[in-house]
Protein backbone atom coordinates (compact mmCIF):
# COMPACT_ATOMS: atom_id res chain seq x y z
CA UNK A 1 0.00 0.00 0.00
CA UNK A 2 2.88 2.48 0.45
CA UNK A 3 2.49 3.78 -2.91
CA UNK A 4 -1.07 5.44 -1.86
CA UNK A 5 -1.42 8.60 -1.96
CA UNK A 6 -3.87 9.59 0.90
CA UNK A 7 -5.54 13.14 1.78
CA UNK A 8 -7.13 12.60 5.77
CA UNK A 9 -9.31 15.43 6.01
CA UNK A 10 -9.92 16.51 9.50
CA UNK A 11 -12.56 18.77 10.77
CA UNK A 12 -12.03 20.44 14.34
CA UNK A 13 -13.40 22.96 16.19
CA UNK A 14 -11.96 23.23 19.70
CA UNK A 15 -9.86 19.98 19.60
CA UNK A 16 -6.72 21.34 20.56
CA UNK A 17 -6.45 18.59 23.25
CA UNK A 18 -7.41 15.42 21.49
CA UNK A 19 -5.11 16.92 18.13
CA UNK A 20 -2.15 15.34 19.65
CA UNK A 21 -2.70 11.88 19.96
CA UNK A 22 -4.55 11.22 16.63
CA UNK A 23 -1.20 13.28 15.11
CA UNK A 24 0.82 10.12 16.37
CA UNK A 25 -1.88 7.48 15.45
CA UNK A 26 -2.10 8.96 11.93
CA UNK A 27 2.45 9.01 12.14
CA UNK A 28 2.00 5.30 12.68
CA UNK A 29 0.03 4.42 9.60
CA UNK A 30 2.53 6.65 7.68
CA UNK A 31 5.70 5.03 9.35
CA UNK A 32 3.66 1.63 8.86
CA UNK A 33 1.49 1.16 5.53
CA UNK A 34 0.68 4.56 3.59
CA UNK A 35 4.15 6.73 3.84
CA UNK A 36 2.60 9.21 1.58
CA UNK A 37 -0.58 10.05 4.12
CA UNK A 38 -1.08 13.72 4.23
CA UNK A 39 -3.34 15.55 6.65
CA UNK A 40 -5.54 18.82 6.35
CA UNK A 41 -7.03 19.94 9.52
CA UNK A 42 -9.87 22.41 8.67
CA UNK A 43 -9.84 24.21 11.62
CA UNK A 44 -13.08 26.87 12.25
CA UNK A 45 -10.82 29.38 14.19
CA UNK A 46 -10.74 27.52 17.39
CA UNK A 47 -8.20 30.33 19.14
CA UNK A 48 -7.81 27.38 21.71
CA UNK A 49 -3.53 26.86 20.95
CA UNK A 50 -4.46 24.94 17.46
CA UNK A 51 -2.19 26.76 15.43
CA UNK A 52 1.22 26.98 17.76
CA UNK A 53 0.33 23.02 17.97
CA UNK A 54 0.40 22.56 14.89
CA UNK A 55 3.24 24.99 14.08
CA UNK A 56 5.58 22.99 16.92
CA UNK A 57 4.94 19.78 15.30
CA UNK A 58 6.58 21.29 12.39
CA UNK A 59 5.23 18.28 9.86
CA UNK A 60 5.32 18.95 6.15
CA UNK A 61 2.95 16.48 5.31
CA UNK A 62 0.51 18.53 7.94
CA UNK A 63 -1.47 21.46 6.42
CA UNK A 64 -3.75 23.51 8.54
CA UNK A 65 -6.52 25.65 7.19
CA UNK A 66 -7.93 28.48 9.22
CA UNK A 67 -11.44 29.53 8.29
CA UNK A 68 -12.25 32.51 9.77
CA UNK A 69 -15.56 33.30 8.28
CA UNK A 70 -17.10 29.90 7.49
CA UNK A 71 -18.31 27.71 10.36
CA UNK A 72 -20.17 23.89 10.81
CA UNK A 73 -18.81 20.59 10.42
CA UNK A 74 -20.04 19.62 6.57
CA UNK A 75 -18.32 23.00 5.33
CA UNK A 76 -15.42 22.02 7.08
CA UNK A 77 -15.09 18.60 5.76
CA UNK A 78 -15.72 19.85 1.64
CA UNK A 79 -13.00 22.61 2.19
CA UNK A 80 -10.67 19.87 2.87
CA UNK A 81 -11.22 17.92 0.30
CA UNK A 82 -11.08 20.84 -2.39
CA UNK A 83 -7.76 21.24 -0.75
CA UNK A 84 -7.31 18.03 -1.20
CA UNK A 85 -4.62 16.90 -4.34
CA UNK A 86 -4.38 12.80 -3.61
CA UNK A 87 -5.82 9.94 -5.49
CA UNK A 88 -7.59 9.11 -2.18
CA UNK A 89 -9.47 11.09 0.70
CA UNK A 90 -10.47 10.14 4.02
CA UNK A 91 -12.15 12.11 6.86
CA UNK A 92 -12.40 11.51 10.22
CA UNK A 93 -13.49 12.78 13.54
CA UNK A 94 -10.34 14.28 15.78
CA UNK A 95 -12.00 13.58 18.83
CA UNK A 96 -10.35 10.18 19.03
CA UNK A 97 -13.88 8.49 17.90
CA UNK A 98 -12.12 7.01 14.71
CA UNK A 99 -9.08 5.23 15.21
CA UNK A 100 -6.60 5.74 12.52
CA UNK A 101 -5.13 1.89 12.18
CA UNK A 102 -8.63 1.62 10.47
CA UNK A 103 -7.40 3.70 7.24
CA UNK A 104 -5.39 1.58 5.29
CA UNK A 105 -8.58 -1.14 5.16
CA UNK A 106 -10.37 1.50 4.04
CA UNK A 107 -8.67 2.73 1.67
CA UNK A 108 -8.14 -0.89 0.20
CA UNK A 109 -12.20 -1.44 0.21
CA UNK A 110 -12.32 1.35 -2.39
CA UNK A 111 -9.35 -0.39 -4.22
CA UNK A 112 -11.53 -3.77 -4.42
CA UNK A 113 -13.75 -2.52 -6.22
CA UNK A 114 -16.41 -0.58 -3.77
CA UNK A 115 -17.38 3.44 -4.40
CA UNK A 116 -17.25 4.21 -1.04
CA UNK A 117 -16.23 2.76 2.28
CA UNK A 118 -17.27 4.03 6.02
CA UNK A 119 -15.98 3.24 8.98
CA UNK A 120 -18.91 1.40 10.70
CA UNK A 121 -19.84 0.57 14.27
CA UNK A 122 -22.76 -1.98 13.57
CA UNK A 123 -21.31 -4.39 10.75
CA UNK A 124 -19.88 -7.49 12.31
CA UNK A 125 -17.16 -7.09 14.22
CA UNK A 126 -17.73 -3.21 14.78
CA UNK A 127 -18.39 -2.11 18.57
CA UNK A 128 -18.97 0.70 20.26
CA UNK A 129 -17.87 1.47 23.36
CA UNK A 130 -19.76 1.47 26.28
CA UNK A 131 -21.37 4.31 28.18
CA UNK A 132 -23.61 5.79 25.50
CA UNK A 133 -26.65 7.01 27.65
CA UNK A 134 -29.89 5.24 26.71
CA UNK A 135 -30.58 8.71 25.15
CA UNK A 136 -28.46 9.01 22.97
CA UNK A 137 -28.68 5.47 21.88
CA UNK A 138 -32.28 5.90 20.74
CA UNK A 139 -31.41 9.03 19.00
CA UNK A 140 -28.70 7.34 16.63
CA UNK A 141 -30.80 4.47 16.02
CA UNK A 142 -33.99 6.93 14.95
CA UNK A 143 -31.50 9.07 13.03
CA UNK A 144 -29.76 6.09 11.45
CA UNK A 145 -33.54 4.37 10.56
CA UNK A 146 -34.67 7.85 8.62
CA UNK A 147 -31.59 7.11 6.39
CA UNK A 148 -33.23 4.10 5.21
CA UNK A 149 -34.67 5.17 2.23
CA UNK A 150 -31.04 6.38 0.83
CA UNK A 151 -29.27 3.55 1.59
CA UNK A 152 -28.89 0.15 3.30
CA UNK A 153 -25.13 1.47 4.89
CA UNK A 154 -25.92 -0.50 8.60
CA UNK A 155 -23.93 2.63 9.73
CA UNK A 156 -25.00 5.59 7.61
CA UNK A 157 -24.45 8.07 10.12
CA UNK A 158 -20.58 7.42 10.34
CA UNK A 159 -18.16 10.25 9.80
CA UNK A 160 -15.21 8.07 8.92
CA UNK A 161 -15.29 7.93 5.11
CA UNK A 162 -12.95 7.13 2.27
CA UNK A 163 -13.32 7.69 -0.87
CA UNK A 164 -11.60 8.43 -4.37
CA UNK A 165 -11.51 12.41 -5.12
CA UNK A 166 -13.06 11.81 -8.52
CA UNK A 167 -15.78 10.03 -6.16
CA UNK A 168 -16.14 13.67 -4.82
CA UNK A 169 -16.14 15.62 -7.64
CA UNK A 170 -19.04 14.25 -9.54
CA UNK A 171 -21.01 15.66 -6.06
CA UNK A 172 -24.41 17.50 -7.78
CA UNK A 173 -25.29 19.94 -5.57
CA UNK A 174 -23.98 19.63 -2.27
CA UNK A 175 -25.26 21.09 0.48
CA UNK A 176 -23.06 21.86 3.08
CA UNK A 177 -25.55 22.59 5.24
CA UNK A 178 -25.88 19.81 8.64
CA UNK A 179 -23.84 17.16 10.11
CA UNK A 180 -24.22 14.17 8.23
CA UNK A 181 -21.67 14.89 5.44
CA UNK A 182 -21.15 10.86 4.70
CA UNK A 183 -25.07 10.68 3.83
CA UNK A 184 -24.97 13.81 1.89
CA UNK A 185 -22.14 12.93 -0.26
CA UNK A 186 -23.36 9.02 -0.22
CA UNK A 187 -26.14 10.54 -2.28
CA UNK A 188 -25.48 13.03 -4.07
CA UNK A 189 -22.26 11.15 -5.17
CA UNK A 190 -24.88 8.78 -6.78
CA UNK A 191 -22.37 5.78 -4.79
CA UNK A 192 -23.72 2.47 -5.27
CA UNK A 193 -21.43 0.19 -3.46
CA UNK A 194 -20.57 1.19 -0.19
CA UNK A 195 -18.03 -0.37 2.14
CA UNK A 196 -18.38 -1.26 5.81
CA UNK A 197 -15.05 -1.68 7.81
CA UNK A 198 -15.82 -2.49 11.24
CA UNK A 199 -14.14 -0.26 13.87
CA UNK A 200 -14.21 0.05 17.43
CA UNK A 201 -15.83 3.05 18.26
CA UNK A 202 -13.67 4.93 21.29
CA UNK A 203 -16.07 7.54 23.35
CA UNK A 204 -14.41 10.51 23.29
CA UNK A 205 -11.57 11.32 26.11
CA UNK A 206 -11.65 15.00 26.09
CA UNK A 207 -13.01 17.92 25.30
CA UNK A 208 -16.86 18.69 24.52
CA UNK A 209 -19.01 16.67 21.66
CA UNK A 210 -20.62 19.41 19.41
CA UNK A 211 -23.91 17.22 18.53
CA UNK A 212 -26.70 20.40 19.97
CA UNK A 213 -30.25 19.62 19.60
CA UNK A 214 -30.27 22.19 16.88
CA UNK A 215 -27.96 19.82 14.61
CA UNK A 216 -30.20 17.21 15.56
CA UNK A 217 -33.09 19.77 14.27
CA UNK A 218 -31.08 20.25 11.07
CA UNK A 219 -30.66 16.60 10.22
CA UNK A 220 -34.38 16.38 10.17
CA UNK A 221 -34.22 19.01 7.34
CA UNK A 222 -31.16 17.14 5.80
CA UNK A 223 -33.90 14.18 5.59
CA UNK A 224 -36.17 16.21 4.13
CA UNK A 225 -33.52 17.73 1.17
CA UNK A 226 -32.52 14.41 0.77
CA UNK A 227 -35.67 13.01 -0.08
CA UNK A 228 -36.47 15.73 -2.15
CA UNK A 229 -33.14 15.35 -4.10
CA UNK A 230 -34.20 11.61 -4.47
CA UNK A 231 -37.72 11.10 -4.79
CA UNK A 232 -38.95 14.95 -6.12
CA UNK A 233 -42.36 14.11 -7.47
CA UNK A 234 -43.26 11.46 -4.27
CA UNK A 235 -42.31 14.39 -1.66
CA UNK A 236 -44.23 17.02 -4.10
CA UNK A 237 -47.34 14.39 -4.36
CA UNK A 238 -47.42 13.65 -0.41
CA UNK A 239 -46.97 17.07 0.51
CA UNK A 240 -49.95 18.26 -2.21
CA UNK A 241 -51.90 15.33 -0.04
CA UNK A 242 -51.04 16.45 3.05
CA UNK A 243 -51.95 20.46 2.40
CA UNK A 244 -55.19 19.31 0.94
CA UNK A 245 -56.37 17.25 3.62
CA UNK A 246 -55.72 20.65 6.11
CA UNK A 247 -57.38 22.81 3.45
CA UNK A 248 -60.68 20.18 4.48
CA UNK A 249 -60.53 21.38 7.57
CA UNK A 250 -59.52 24.82 7.12
CA UNK A 251 -63.11 25.05 4.63
CA UNK A 252 -65.28 23.22 7.34
CA UNK A 253 -64.13 25.59 10.10
CA UNK A 254 -64.40 28.70 7.88
CA UNK A 255 -68.02 27.48 6.72
CA UNK A 256 -68.84 27.53 10.20
CA UNK A 257 -67.25 30.52 11.27
CA UNK A 258 -68.17 32.31 7.89
CA UNK A 259 -71.85 31.41 6.67
CA UNK A 260 -73.39 33.69 9.55
CA UNK A 261 -71.75 36.48 8.61
CA UNK A 262 -73.28 37.10 5.13
CA UNK A 263 -77.34 37.37 4.37
CA UNK A 264 -76.73 34.87 1.51
CA UNK A 265 -75.68 31.16 2.60
CA UNK A 266 -74.01 30.57 -1.02
CA UNK A 267 -72.04 33.86 0.16
CA UNK A 268 -70.83 32.27 3.25
CA UNK A 269 -69.67 29.01 1.11
CA UNK A 270 -67.77 30.68 -1.65
CA UNK A 271 -66.20 33.12 1.02
CA UNK A 272 -64.95 29.40 2.57
CA UNK A 273 -64.04 27.89 -0.50
CA UNK A 274 -61.82 31.20 -1.94
CA UNK A 275 -60.15 30.93 1.94
CA UNK A 276 -59.20 27.15 1.75
CA UNK A 277 -58.25 27.71 -1.86
CA UNK A 278 -55.57 30.43 -0.50
CA UNK A 279 -54.70 28.71 2.29
CA UNK A 280 -53.41 25.64 -0.20
CA UNK A 281 -52.14 28.01 -2.52
CA UNK A 282 -49.40 29.34 -0.17
CA UNK A 283 -48.07 26.27 1.67
CA UNK A 284 -48.43 24.13 -1.80
CA UNK A 285 -46.37 27.20 -3.17
CA UNK A 286 -44.01 27.02 -0.30
CA UNK A 287 -43.52 23.50 0.62
CA UNK A 288 -45.11 20.97 -2.40
CA UNK A 289 -43.56 23.04 -5.14
CA UNK A 290 -40.66 24.60 -3.17
CA UNK A 291 -38.42 24.62 -6.43
CA UNK A 292 -40.90 26.96 -8.13
CA UNK A 293 -40.41 31.06 -7.58
CA UNK A 294 -42.12 32.59 -10.35
CA UNK A 295 -44.17 35.34 -9.92
CA UNK A 296 -46.63 34.83 -7.02
CA UNK A 297 -49.60 36.88 -8.64
CA UNK A 298 -49.41 34.50 -11.62
CA UNK A 299 -48.97 31.52 -9.56
CA UNK A 300 -51.81 32.42 -7.96
CA UNK A 301 -54.61 32.82 -10.40
CA UNK A 302 -52.98 29.75 -12.48
CA UNK A 303 -53.76 28.06 -9.35
CA UNK A 304 -57.20 29.42 -9.09
CA UNK A 305 -57.97 29.03 -12.37
CA UNK A 306 -56.92 25.01 -12.37
CA UNK A 307 -58.25 24.19 -8.89
CA UNK A 308 -61.99 25.64 -9.82
CA UNK A 309 -63.26 22.79 -11.45
CA UNK A 310 -63.12 20.96 -8.23
CA UNK A 311 -63.97 24.38 -6.20
CA UNK A 312 -66.88 24.41 -7.91
CA UNK A 313 -68.24 21.01 -7.13
CA UNK A 314 -67.46 21.48 -3.47
CA UNK A 315 -69.25 24.48 -3.82
CA UNK A 316 -72.32 23.35 -5.56
CA UNK A 317 -72.64 20.35 -3.21
CA UNK A 318 -72.24 21.98 -0.43
CA UNK A 319 -74.82 24.71 -1.04
CA UNK A 320 -77.14 22.06 -2.21
CA UNK A 321 -76.90 19.94 0.74
CA UNK A 322 -77.25 22.90 3.00
CA UNK A 323 -80.53 23.32 2.24
CA UNK A 324 -81.92 20.28 4.16
CA UNK A 325 -78.75 20.06 6.60
CA UNK A 326 -76.14 21.39 8.86
CA UNK A 327 -73.18 23.12 7.24
CA UNK A 328 -70.55 21.23 8.93
CA UNK A 329 -72.23 17.90 7.30
CA UNK A 330 -72.70 19.34 3.86
CA UNK A 331 -69.75 21.16 3.40
CA UNK A 332 -68.16 17.77 4.75
CA UNK A 333 -69.59 15.72 1.46
CA UNK A 334 -68.79 18.86 -0.57
CA UNK A 335 -65.45 19.31 0.40
CA UNK A 336 -65.42 15.12 -0.04
CA UNK A 337 -66.44 15.05 -3.75
CA UNK A 338 -64.47 18.15 -4.29
CA UNK A 339 -61.11 16.86 -3.46
CA UNK A 340 -61.40 13.88 -5.39
CA UNK A 341 -62.31 15.46 -8.24
CA UNK A 342 -59.15 17.77 -7.78
CA UNK A 343 -56.27 15.49 -6.02
CA UNK A 344 -54.75 13.95 -9.24
CA UNK A 345 -56.17 16.43 -11.61
CA UNK A 346 -54.96 19.58 -9.55
CA UNK A 347 -51.80 18.56 -8.61
CA UNK A 348 -50.24 17.42 -12.12
CA UNK A 349 -52.08 20.22 -14.06
CA UNK A 350 -50.47 22.80 -11.63
CA UNK A 351 -47.07 21.35 -11.62
CA UNK A 352 -47.12 21.23 -14.98
CA UNK A 353 -48.57 24.57 -15.81
CA UNK A 354 -48.36 26.87 -12.41
CA UNK A 355 -45.63 25.63 -10.56
CA UNK A 356 -42.72 24.84 -12.96
CA UNK A 357 -39.30 25.07 -12.69
N1 LIG B 1 -14.33 22.77 11.43
C1 LIG B 1 -15.34 22.38 12.21
N2 LIG B 1 -15.31 21.18 12.81
C2 LIG B 1 -16.35 20.80 13.59
C3 LIG B 1 -17.48 21.63 13.78
N3 LIG B 1 -18.36 20.98 14.59
C4 LIG B 1 -17.76 19.79 14.90
N4 LIG B 1 -16.55 19.69 14.30
C5 LIG B 1 -15.60 18.55 14.36
O1 LIG B 1 -16.27 17.42 13.87
C6 LIG B 1 -15.86 16.25 14.57
C7 LIG B 1 -17.07 15.56 15.20
O2 LIG B 1 -17.63 16.40 16.19
P1 LIG B 1 -18.10 15.88 17.61
O3 LIG B 1 -18.35 17.07 18.45
O4 LIG B 1 -17.13 14.87 18.13
O5 LIG B 1 -19.49 15.24 17.27
P2 LIG B 1 -20.06 13.87 17.83
O6 LIG B 1 -18.98 12.84 17.67
O7 LIG B 1 -21.23 13.63 16.96
O8 LIG B 1 -20.37 14.15 19.25
C8 LIG B 1 -14.84 16.73 15.58
O9 LIG B 1 -13.56 16.56 15.03
C9 LIG B 1 -15.19 18.18 15.75
O10 LIG B 1 -14.09 18.96 16.17
C10 LIG B 1 -17.51 22.90 13.12
O11 LIG B 1 -18.47 23.67 13.23
N5 LIG B 1 -16.42 23.21 12.35
MG1 LIG C 1 -17.29 12.77 18.57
Amino acid sequence: MNEIAVTVVLPTYQEFESLPSLIEALKEVRAQELQHLQLIIVDDYSDDGTEQLIKDFDQEWIKLVIRKEDRGLSSAVIRGLQEASTEYCVVMDADGSHPASAIPAMVQAIQEGADFAVGSRYVLGGTTEDGWGMLRWLNSKIATLMARPFTKVLDPMSGFLAFRKTTFEQAKELNPVGYKIGLELIVKCGCKQVSEVPIHFSTRQLGQSKLTLGVQFEYLQHVIRLLRYTHPKLVSFFTFATVGLSGAIVYLLALNVLTPLFDERWEGIGAAVWVAMTWNFLWDRKYAFWYSRSNIVAQYLGFVAVCSVGAFANFYITNLLAASNAITYSGFIGVVVGSVIGIVFNFLVTRLLVFRK
